[in-house]
């Protein structure tokens, strides 16, 4: 089989999702850092056109988007499946995928994880305490919605780990290093067990901010 290469950058929750699921799947693939400030060069913007990360090449095809990159290696990987067979466990994981992109990522994380962990770690920015502030109705929907739907569940779409959990985890993690994680996630002590148990698996232990950093300059 042909080589996956992903081009993305330590750090990128989306592109943590694409290597973690490349690790369930034990695929050999390649990591391209696409270097801090060049997402908008002619060079990646010929990649991905909307100039983001991660982008997914094998043998030839390119493809972004972290939805379509996951259903893809799923389905030229299919072993372990990381979809469940049941119409109603499939549903719920897309579901869960779609919350992770329209409404965490949308407004939630892309406000609270970029002004708490991001910008000051990445551009050295101070946290915009009102954006934050903005963002919390929001958020308090979102993480309770993510309670509600795991339940008493192991993982989103039932006792298997699917999709939607490759694609959550890390955004989700990025919560736990904010002051806002107190009222948003550690209240709900599924979704705590859940972290845990979605952290304590070498997927996601091999492709943590370091890790991938370390990735980056082997590559
Ligand atoms: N819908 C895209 C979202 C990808 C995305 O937003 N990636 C972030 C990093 S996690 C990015 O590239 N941000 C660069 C920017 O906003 O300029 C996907 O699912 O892949």
């Amino acid at each position: 089989m042909s080589e996956f290469i992903v081009h993305s950058i330590a750090g990128s929750p989306f592109g943590r999702s694409v290597l973690a699921a490349l690790e369930e799947k034990g695929a050999s693939y390649r990591l391209s850092p696409v270097a801090p400030g060049t997402f908008q060069s002619p060079q990646h913007l010929a990649r991905h056109p909307f100039g983001r990360v991660p982008v997914l090449e094998h043998g030839g095809f390119s493809l972004y988007e972290t939805q379509a990159i996951l259903r893809y290696l799923d389905r030229v990987l299919p072993a372990p499946a990381l979809t469940p067979a049941d119409p109603k466990h499939a549903a719920r994981m897309d579901q869960v995928m779609n919350i992770n992109d329209w409404y965490l990522f949308n407004g939630v994380g892309n406000v609270i994880v970029f002004h708490r962990v991001v910008g000051p770690r990445v551009m050295g920015l101070k946290p915009d305490e009102a954006a934050i502030e903005a963002a919390m109705p929001k958020a308090r929907t979102v993480f309770g919605e993510l309670a509600r739907l795991l339940g008493e569940q192991s993982y989103f779409a039932g006792e298997a780990i699917s999709l939607a959990d490759l694609l959550v985890a890390p955004a989700v993690g990025f919560f736990t290093q904010t002051p806002e994680w107190a009222v948003l996630g550690a209240p709900h002590a599924n979704l705590v067990a859940w972290l845990a148990r979605m952290e304590a698996r070498p997927s996601m232990k091999a492709t943590t901010w370091e890790r991938v950093s370390e990735m980056a300059k082997a590559a």
